[in-house]
């Protein structure tokens, strides 16, 4: 029998050797969140059939959306554990202040609780994504400028992917591990050490649908992954328009994912802090690379918590290609690629 693994073992073993226990601790408790969220939505498609969702349950209370309650389940686990000194949730317009009442840690969690959920009610993959920044003062209470860094300064990112089986992958800058959660024993095994992205790459994702408000050069850059050039690569289309299982895919299989900006949505849809920024940082620990089509998402630094980006991210030459395709564009060299 093969060696079995456990997260906590993983993370106490490969602890970054600036770590004092809190970071540790705190990817362990991001991981209990995250087999407590998975319990819950492997129960949605049972929630018409047992009664649990809609209305209330016996003590009359409502019953909350999934990623209502994904949220508050990732709140409750980390604001108290004097770990953090803040929060930022995709759920909630203003930033998590850790309560006086509790110690402040050094740390700043950002996270997307549950990502894709337009495909909950069709039992399609949805995922949980987080990231950790090491906070600007430590000597403070936790503000707002602790969460604006750019990507390129977290400490750990990672997501959680509710599939066929729930999987954890995060990365603490010492390349991307993943883990799967073995329900019979509820603990996350290790099943996937050192993720790299293959070369060459299989697959491309994105909604074509938004072919029309697209800017020229991401449209010659579609036309060009879609195989309408000489050099165009030999890629096939995956889209599941759940971020998460998108990203995973294309990270075993190789690939690039694409939310170009849009005629009227200059600024992309997804969000920077929580979503992009930390795919991010694990596709760079892959070996690869992920843009807004100018500049490295690494090296963005946020302006406001919910800030929205456009983003490409895969395999770096795929990611270089469509930065030379905007870039010409915006030479009014157009005519030329
Ligand atoms: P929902 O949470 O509304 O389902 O949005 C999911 C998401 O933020 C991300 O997970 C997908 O990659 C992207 O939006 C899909 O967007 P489109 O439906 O516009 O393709």
């Amino acid at each position: 029998m093969s060696t079995v693994t456990t997260i906590e073992r993983f993370i106490l073993e490969h602890q970054p050797e600036y770590a004092r226990g809190e970071l540790t601790t705190l990817l362990y408790d991001v991981a209990l969140a995250a087999k407590i969220i998975a319990h819950k939505t492997n129960r949605a498609g049972l929630i018409d059939i047992l009664g649990e969702a809609g209305a209330s349950n016996v003590q009359g209370e409502a019953q909350q959306k999934l990623d209502i309650y994904a949220d508050e389940i990732i709140k409750q686990l980390c604001d108290h554990t004097g770990r953090l000194c803040l929060m930022v949730s995709e759920e909630r317009e203003e930033a998590i202040a850790i309560p006086d009442r509790y110690h402040k840690g050094s740390y700043v969690l950002v996270y997307d609780p549950l990502d894709g959920s337009s495909n909950i009610d069709v039992n399609v993959s949805i995922g949980t994504i987080f990231g950790i920044y090491r906070c600007v003062d430590e000597q403070r209470r936790g503000r707002v400028e602790d969460a604006l860094q750019p990507p390129g300064h977290l400490v750990a990112a990672g997501y959680v992917l509710y599939g066929a089986s729930t999987m954890l992958v995060y990365s603490t800058g010492d390349g991307v591990h993943g883990f799967t959660l073995n329900p019979e024993y509820g603990e996350f095994l290790l099943s996937h050490p050192n993720m790299h992205l293959p070369d060459p790459p299989a697959y491309f994702s994105v909604n074509s649908s938004y072919y029309a408000r697209w800017s020229p050069g991401v449209r010659r850059f579609l036309d060009w992954l879609q195989g309408m050039n000489p050099d165009s690569p030999n890629l096939s289309a995956r889209y599941i328009g759940s971020l998460v299982a998108d990203f995973h895919r294309n990270l075993l299989r190789g690939g690039i994912f694409c939310y170009p900006a849009e005629s009227e949505r200059d600024e992309g849809k997804l969000r920077l802090l929580y979503e992009a920024g930390p795919l991010a940082f694990l596709i760079a620990q892959a070996g690869g690379h992920a843009s807004d089509g100018r500049q490295a998402i690494l090296e963005i630094t946020p302006t406001s918590l919910h800030q929205r980006t456009a983003l490409f991210i895969g395999n770096r030459p795929l990611v270089e290609r469509v930065e030379a395709f905007i870039r010409l564009e915006e030479e009014g060299d157009a005519q030329t690629y």
